[in-house]
């Protein structure tokens, strides 16, 4: 069984108020490329189909193309919602689509959707479940304590029914982390603060677990366990990442192998940096392709007027202009001195400097109790 495995697409998103249309239209291409060339037996898309829970009627559009483009090669789709889609606006005239082998799972029912492929081999199920919260399962599990994203996930995959001796294949959408291993995150997630982490060794029955959330390719822990990432850079904190698809085929149980397919963009994220005349007269050999998405960083020491105006006649997708002199880096010591002393405060009394940052007071005696067990909750786990 070979399959592709891609997530986060975040059709319709913006970048620094760039829209990233074009790119996704041309990524989309590649992917159908590649299907042509590797002949998978499915694509799995492994949530956060579009950037909003509203799409835009280009984001659409766009992905009808795709959708579209996929099934003029034959392929099966298997497709779950992330936290960014509308479960019930992805899951329309999915019953439908089913006859055209187009799986879509938005909403989450109380049981964790399968898909049963076969090969030579033998069977595969493909477990769909889209992104859940403790409060989507709670109503389904009615005697469960479920409090946490850890318990949700238990009780839900516990009750999915796995054949030991068969291949089974997770598709999910949550942030799944393995102890003692950092996760990459990057800026353009969105990140409640932890308490979304789920332990992966809850997903050590699967022979391979097709994951979206955290949009740098990265194994969560194991081998198996694999986030194929967004196949756009839509940060600055991508802008060494390598966009891929990933091409995973499973063999006889317990043979699996996953391959890399490298996304090339349109035009790169990146950074460059220098002083505004270097920059303005540098030629293509230093600086690269003018027309890259950029985060432009000076290093003048004197005031500039108006320098983006003058850097977009020479780099148009300049996105984002930042200072790095001695005046900027006096700022940055103190914030490094910030962090230092953060470092030494409880999470605890963190909070309740955050809550003094934002709200101007202290909490009642009730707030810090709420906080207090919510704490205790996190060391729990
Ligand atoms: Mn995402």
């Amino acid at each position: 069984m070979k399959f592709l495995h891609i997530a986060d697409l975040h059709i319709g998103k913006s970048v620094n108020g760039y829209s990233m249309l074009d790119e996704q239209r041309n990524i989309f291409r590649q992917i159908i490329e590649y299907i042509r060339e590797r002949k998978p037996d499915a694509v799995v898309i492994a949530g956060d189909v579009y950037d909003r829970a509203v799409p835009s009627v280009e984001a659409v559009r766009i992905f009808d193309d795709f959708l579209t483009g996929l099934s003029r090669e034959a392929v099966t789709v298997l497709l779950i919602a992330g936290n960014h889609d509308s479960p019930e606006r992805l899951n329309y005239a999915s019953r439908l689509l089913t006859e055209m082998n187009l799986h879509i799972c938005g909403a989450f029912d109380g049981a964790v959707k399968v898909v049963t492929l076969a090969d030579v081999f033998g069977e595969v199920k493909f477990f769909l479940l889209p992104f859940i919260k403790p409060l989507t399962v709670r109503g389904y599990f009615a005697g469960k304590e479920i409090e946490s994203y850890n318990d949700a996930l238990k009780a839900v995959l516990e009750n999915a029914d796995i054949n030991p001796d068969g291949r089974n294949v997770l598709v999910s959408h949550q942030f799944y982390t393995k102890a003692g291993v950092n996760a990459e995150r990057s800026d353009s997630e969105i990140s409640i603060g932890g308490i979304d982490e789920i332990d992966a060794d809850i997903l050590s029955a699967f022979d391979y677990a097709a994951l979206g959330h955290l949009h740098g390719s990265q194994r969560a822990g194991a081998e198996h366990i694999r986030y194929a990432g967004s196949p756009i850079k839509y940060s600055f904190s991508e802008c060494k990442q390598n966009k891929c698809a990933l091409l995973v085929e499973l063999k006889k149980k317990g043979e699996l192998s996953v391959k890399a397919l490298p996304l090339t963009p349109l035009h790169d994220l990146r950074e460059i940096r220098g002083t505004l005349d270097g920059l303005l007269k540098a030629d293509g050999g230093t600086v690269g392709d003018r027309d890259d998405y950029l985060r432009i960083i000076l290093t003048d020491e004197e005031e500039i007027i108006d320098p983006m105006n003058k850097l977009r006649a020479v780099y148009p997708n300049a996105m984002v202009l930042d200072f790095e002199n001695s005046r900027t880096r006096i700022d940055l010591s103190a914030v490094n001195a910030d962090a230092e002393s953060a470092e030494r405060l409880s999470e605890y009394d963190l909070f309740c400097q955050f809550f003094a940052d934002v709200t101007g007071g202290v909490m009642t005696g009730e707030q810090a109790d709420i906080i207090r067990d919510l704490l205790d909750g996190e060391d729990a786990r």
